[in-house]
């Protein structure tokens, strides 16, 4: 009887451990699969880069666009995150962010010889903040692409994100002055979205801050978000930095922030990302903002 009972156990366990082996190797499998399918991605340039405008929330003239990059539809990526998640799980972040430099560079180049007018506008790009510091990585070779293109560095805006995190604040402001000497900016990310947010500001002093779009939703009808926009604003003016308002999608939320005088703003309200540049500020309806500030 015993023998019986202890055999039906044993059975079972080696079910368990031969579904566990089964599920291993397909869960490799799928990786596997992601892994060409990147390749394949990188290979065949079929990431595609969209500009999104930033625009001065005085005069609604375009100041400047966030290259975003984003992969062609995929069975093997059900979303933009899910394709970047799959790149830093596979510690493919340094030679995935050196590679889509490189592509926003040369297609930002493009659309500004498609469009002259817009050659002085500010390229704001995604960098993640140990590939800035790792010391193998050549900064030189943004550079030569920069001088190749005829970009100068002074209209680079590198958007470091808080969600990744910075440890040592001292060293890496020693990283970021080295990329400031040769012209580059820096804009603090997704401010006010993490735990590093103020001593992102105090440390490295960026000329950027891009509100996070959580502060932004609905702020016209949130008094907390009203306080924490102003006092951030405040400590910016007083710093010399430039606050960017992320993620307006209504014409309420862009009344209040003009109001408080934020400088500048991005989101759907004002343009979706776009494979072409838009060129044309903020439309006549900017004037009407302006009235009804007024009043
Ligand atoms: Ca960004
Ligand atoms: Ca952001």
């Amino acid at each position: 009887m015993f023998r019986l009972k202890f055999s039906g156990i044993g059975l079972q366990r080696f079910d368990i451990i031969w579904k566990y082996i089964k599920e291993q190797r397909k869960s490799k499998m799928n990786q596997y699969k992601q892994f060409a399918e990147l390749q394949r991605i990188i290979r065949s340039r079929s990431m595609q880069t969209f500009f999104q405008p930033i625009v001065n929330l005085e005069n609604g003239q375009i100041q400047g666009y966030e290259a975003l990059n984003r992969p062609p539809m995929s069975r093997f990526f059900s979303n933009t995150e899910a394709f970047y998640e799959f790149v830093g799980q596979m510690d493919q972040v340094f030679m995935v962010e050196r590679y889509l430099r490189r592509l926003s560079l040369e297609r930002y180049s493009e659309q500004l010889s498609l469009h002259p007018n817009m050659k002085d506008a500010l390229l704001f790009l995604n960098v993640h903040p140990q590939v800035l510091a790792d010391p193998n990585y050549k900064n030189g070779e943004t550079l030569s692409i920069l001088r190749e293109k005829g970009i100068s560095p002074e209209q680079i805006v590198l958007e470091l994100t808080e969600k990744q995190a910075v440890t040592d604040f001292v060293e890496f402001e020693k990283v970021l002055s080295n990329y400031r000497k040769q012209g580059f900016r820096i804009a603090i990310d997704d401010a006010g979205s993490g735990y590093n947010s103020l001593k992102s500001l105090v440390y490295l002093k960026p000329e950027f801050i891009k509100l996070d779009r959580t502060l932004i939703q609905n702020i016209h009808r949130d008094f907390p978000k009203q306080q924490m926009v102003q006092l951030l604003l405040e400590y910016a003016n007083r710093s010399k930095t430039y606050v960017i308002a992320e993620g307006i999608e209504k014409q309420e939320e862009m009344f209040i922030l003009r109001k408080y005088g934020v400088h500048l703003g991005q989101g759907y309200y004002i343009g979706k990302p776009a494979l072409e540049l838009m060129t044309i500020g903020v439309p006549g309806d900017f004037c009407s903002w302006q009235l009804s500030l007024d009043v």
